[in-house]
């Protein structure tokens, strides 16, 4: 597998409860690399676009007024097969179905305060780091 990139988002919850320093941690423990960071504060409308392919779910209006209460962290992870790795770190959508470590088993509150997001395929990856950075951000 060769070097990828991927998106991560530490959400509300977690930058809330002063987590941020914790989970990038965690990514670093696992051999992914923070090649872009940055703390911002997602509009509705821009939350309503990153997770527009959730438009028609019934949790969609609480996952966006939850990723606009509080500031946010992006961040693009680089490493070994990042997407996937990332995916791992983080641990299942349910903080229930998490496994130990993982960063939604030790830090998650709910299905959906659940700390962190992560691209979940080569092309969502490009799109949502497309949607946070420049070119210039990205800093290898
Ligand atoms: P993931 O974030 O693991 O990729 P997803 O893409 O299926 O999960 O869903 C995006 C986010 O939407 C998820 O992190 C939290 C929220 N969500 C998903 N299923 C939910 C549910 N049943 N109830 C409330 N929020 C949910
Ligand atoms: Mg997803």
């Amino acid at each position: 597998m060769a070097i990828q990139r991927t998106f991560s988002i530490i959400k509300p919850d977690a930058t809330k409860r002063n987590l941020t320093g914790q989970i990038v941690a965690k990514f670093e423990e696992a051999g992914l690399r923070i090649v872009a960071s940055k703390r911002i504060q997602l509009t509705l409308a821009q939350a309503q676009q990153f997770y527009g392919v959730h438009s028609e779910r019934p949790f969609f209006d609480e996952l966006c007024e939850f990723m606009i209460s509080e500031p946010i962290v992006v961040q693009v992870l680089e490493g070994e097969d990042a997407i996937a790795k990332n995916r791992e770190v983080m641990g299942a959508t349910n903080p229930e179905d998490a496994a130990p470590g993982t960063i939604r088993k030790e830090f998650a509150l709910s299905i959906g305060e659940n700390s962190v997001h992560g691209s979940d395929a080569p092309e969502t990856a490009a799109e949502e780091i497309a949607f946070f950075f420049s070119g210039l951000e990205l800093v290898g």
